[in-house]
């Protein structure tokens, strides 16, 4: 997985109070409709969401902290979802701990492997990789209105595995490609695509890590491409020629997360 950096966390908070309108013109939904959407779930009443308490507790594990990606969090679920949002001041054990002391009902947090959210009540958990899997997923068939051809999922990790069981609940057909497939037993290994580079794509997703590696040739002017990889798996010709990209750095997978997590 790729770690976020300080410079994506700044992206991330400028793109915030424009980040619904841009979705809503792309999809005609706000980010947490979306997010309901790649969960599977319905919206929550805005005065229930208000009156959901939810902690980030930040985690020194690992590589540390990230900049202030907990806040970061707390800020993308307060503006997206409507929740009471907030860090806490303990770090890890200590800060999961004041949490729970807290009356937190969704507890967020994230170290170098897994970034988690989980419902203190139900213990119910969400996992950031496959839910932003889903959450792209979601955003290219919504933003598609009508997918008519198969979906390329590029990269069959915890985020693809995501997009395809979203694409595949639905019906929507699905090649994937990943150079060194470790896949768990529902990915369909007839559908990968070892050839993909020689075809053009109408709908990709790019769940890897590799960057600028989908150039020109693998996409036309209807070409819609959703891009939770990081960093960015595009070439700026394949950018230039596609109908649309839909890259975010980690707003919709946290906001389909609470979704998931507060699922009954
Ligand atoms: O500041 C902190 O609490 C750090 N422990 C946060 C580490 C986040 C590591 N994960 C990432 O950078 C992201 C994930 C949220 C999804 C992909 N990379």
């Amino acid at each position: 997985m790729t770690l976020l950096n300080e410079s994506n966390l700044r992206s991330i908070t400028v793109r915030i109070p424009i980040l619904n309108s841009r979705y809503q013109r792309i999809t005609g939904k706000t980010v947490y409709e979306i997010g309901c959407h790649a969960a599977g779930v319905e919206p929550m009443p805005m005065s229930e969401r208000r009156s959901l308490k939810v902690a980030s507790v930040p985690v020194t594990a690992g590589g540390g902290l990230i900049g202030n990606f907990a806040e970061v969090v707390a800020i993308i679920l307060q503006r997206f979802t409507d929740v009471e949002a907030f860090v806490t001041q303990g770090t890890d054990v200590t800060g999961f701990q004041e949490a729970i002391l807290a009356g937190a009902d969704i507890i967020f947090t994230a170290d170098d492997v897994t970034c988690l959210a989980y419902n203190v009540h139900t213990g119910k958990q969400s996992d950031n990789s496959l839910a932003t899997g889903r959450a792209f997923a979601a955003l290219l068939e919504l933003a598609s209105g009508m997918i008519d051809d198969e979906v390329l999922v590029l990269g069959m990790g915890k985020v693809g595995i995501g997009a395809y069981r979203f694409l595949t609940e639905k019906g929507i057909p699905v090649k994937w490609y990943d150079p060194k497939p470790n896949i768990s037993n529902d990915i369909d290994r007839e559908m990968i695509e070892p050839r993909w580079k020689d075809a053009c794509w109408k709908y990709i997703i790019d769940a890897t890590y590799t960057p600028c590696f989908i150039d020109a040739e693998n996409v036309s002017a209807d070409s819609v491409v959703a891009a939770p990889g990081i960093p960015f798996g595009l070439t700026s010709e394949a950018v230039d020629k596609s109908r649309l990209i839909i890259h975010d750095e980690l707003e919709t997978g946290i906001v389909t997360m609470i979704c998931e997590a507060m699922q009954a």
